[in-house]
């Protein structure tokens, strides 16, 4: 595992990644569109309690003039880091996640993380993620199938696979790495069944050289997330999925930094004895409420 220089020479920087995750973040996303006539009541209640929550710290805690200027300090440098995606999804979605799929009798999803990146090249139902020649790790072929809460294979459901590679790093947010380099999307057919074949990443450590891991490193916590497949499962008329999936025995999948891991998304994978695995595990969705 390395966590500075990579491929042609070019170093991958928590500014950089954090950086570009904040211009994807700023140039794609609606979020302040999809709030924009939130009313002023439920704007003043959340202010007000995210407010109170710190006030009630530094009263608990005596919190000193040295600490607040540190506090001062460390959120100026996690904006100009770019880190505002990675610290808010280390640290906070993970309770959004919980809140917002509360309702869900299908599959257990988890947070998305700041290295989503839409439209990643369509391979049909059965099909390779895009790799370099001689892409280092293990190699996992995925097979499962994507039904609705009742059981009906959803006919045109597409899932949207991203990972990190053997090094632990995202094509488009660290130099030197194809465009779509472990990303693909995959659309099954009526029996709604799917096989990929990718690698297995490695486990993962976030920016240790930016704002998040003078935090981590400040605290004595340790910067690591376990092992991990990022996934987006959509279909016609049912609630968009988005999960990860983790391998059994990872040291990390009991204290992810990102606190993403659920038992449920643990996969099973079987070695093939030529040094590959391969593993079954398969998507069920909520049909979307009315
Ligand atoms: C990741 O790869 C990730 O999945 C999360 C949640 C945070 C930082 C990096
Ligand atoms: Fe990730």
């Amino acid at each position: 595992m390395t966590t500075d220089l990579h491929l042609n020479g070019e170093v991958a920087t928590a500014a950089a990644s954090g950086n570009a995750a904040t211009e994807r973040f700023a140039n794609d996303k609606s979020a302040y569109a999809a709030v924009k006539d939130t009313p002023p009541e439920r704007v003043d209640l959340l202010a007000r309690s995210v407010l109170d929550a710190i006030h009630e710290t530094i009263r608990r805690e005596k919190v000193t003039y040295d600490e607040y200027n540190a506090l001062k300090a460390w959120l100026i440098q996690v904006g100009k880091d770019g880190e505002w995606p990675l610290f808010l999804d280390v640290w906070v979605e993970h309770v959004v996640e919980e809140v917002a799929t509360d309702h869900r009798e299908g599959s257990k999803g988890t947070i998305e993380g700041p290295y989503y990146v839409p439209g990643a090249p369509e391979q049909g139902a059965r099909g390779s993620v895009p790799t370099r020649e001689g892409e280092e790790g293990t190699a996992l072929t995925w097979t499962g199938t994507v039904t609705s809460t009742d059981g009906t294979p959803l006919d045109g459901a597409t899932i949207e696979l991203w990972h990190a590679d053997n090094d632990g790093f995202y094509s488009q947010f660290a130099p030197g790495i194809p465009e779509w380099n472990l990303r693909g999307s995959f659309t099954v057919g009526p029996d709604g069944v799917f096989e990929i074949r990718t690698i297995q990443p490695a486990p993962y450590q976030i920016p240790t050289d930016g704002a998040c891991g003078k935090l981590i490193a400040a605290a004595g916590w340790h910067a690591w997330r376990p092992a991990h497949l990022h996934v987006k499962v959509s279909a016609p008329g049912h609630e968009q999925l988005t999960a990860q999936l983790y391998f059994p025995g990872d040291e990390h999948n009991d204290d992810d930094i990102a606190s993403a891991v659920k038992p449920e998304l643990v996969l099973d994978p079987r070695p093939q004895g030529d040094g590959a695995v391969a593993v079954d595990y398969g998507f069920v969705l909520d049909p979307a409420r009315g």
